[in-house]
């Protein structure tokens, strides 16, 4: 496990591509390797702001060929300013997602029934997430990719809004002022706010915190596209726009 998780951290920090795992990996097991390569990236200083959510629209399920709903880790420095630059050689083979993203007010218990992830949850932003799988092709299976923090890569998000009813939100990708990808929030699982109950189970059996001041990706609205020298924006009716620079 050590070892799969060390290799899958070296991939990540010198943006090479590796094989996919061995086969027969459980899915309890691939969240174990998850949380040994994100020990190696606290060990070297970066610290836990939030959890992410991955596979909550059928776009992305039908693109990767992966039906279960999975959850990573978003630390520190995967965050980038509002109009900030990714290097894109820092990178494998990424891609770019529209997002929304929560803002928990008060710590959850997820092995609490009573402690209510939906009203714990205090703003909510448009986000753009960076994704970038370590396997090579940007192909794996369930138990890889939850292995692999979920493709987690980067994330930037634009201004804090309260939470009013984002149940069907238009959502835009758009490439150097082209549209690339259109969505709503109602693609997420019928309603954004399913996603985090799904996000309190899985933290529940797979032991992830859910802190105040945590912030939790909801999961793509839409599939995702590649991200090269390019500007790319985000926009969600009513809760406004966040935009990345992909450069050399
Ligand atoms: C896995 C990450 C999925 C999402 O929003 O559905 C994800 C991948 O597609 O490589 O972040
Ligand atoms: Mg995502």
């Amino acid at each position: 496990m050590t070892t799969l998780a060390t290799r899958l951290h070296e991939a990540q920090r010198k943006a090479e591509a590796t094989p996919q795992l061995p086969a027969g990996i459980t899915i309890a097991e691939a969240y174990a390797i998850q949380h040994a390569v994100l020990e190696q990236r606290f060990a070297a200083g970066e610290r836990l702001v939030g959890t992410k959510l991955g596979f909550t629209s059928r776009a992305k399920m039908v693109q990767m060929g992966v039906s279960d709903i999975i959850v990573g880790q978003l630390t520190d420095a995967m965050r980038v300013e509002d109009g900030g630059e990714v290097r894109l050689s820092t990178l494998v083979h990424p891609r770019v997602e529209p997002e929304i993203i929560f803002r928990l007010g008060r710590d959850v218990d997820p092995t609490d029934p009573l402690s209510d992830i939906v009203s714990a949850v205090d703003a909510v932003a448009p986000a753009v997430e960076v994704i970038d799988s370590r396997y090579r092709d940007f192909k794996f299976n369930l138990a890889d990719v939850i292995a692999d923090n979920t493709s987690g890569g980067l994330f930037a998000l634009g201004g804090w809004q309260p939470i009013g009813d984002i149940g069907n939100l238009a959502v835009r990708l758009s490439v150097n002022g082209r549209d690339a990808q259109f969505g709503s929030t109602a693609a997420i699982l019928g309603h954004p706010f399913r996603a985090l109950r799904q996000l309190a189970g899985i933290a529940a059996r797979e032991g992830f915190p859910l802190k105040a001041g945590h912030v939790i990706l909801a999961g793509a609205a839409t599939a995702a596209v590649p991200f090269g020298k390019s500007v790319v924006r985000v926009e969600v009716a009513g809760l406004g726009s966040v935009t990345v620079h992909g450069v050399a």
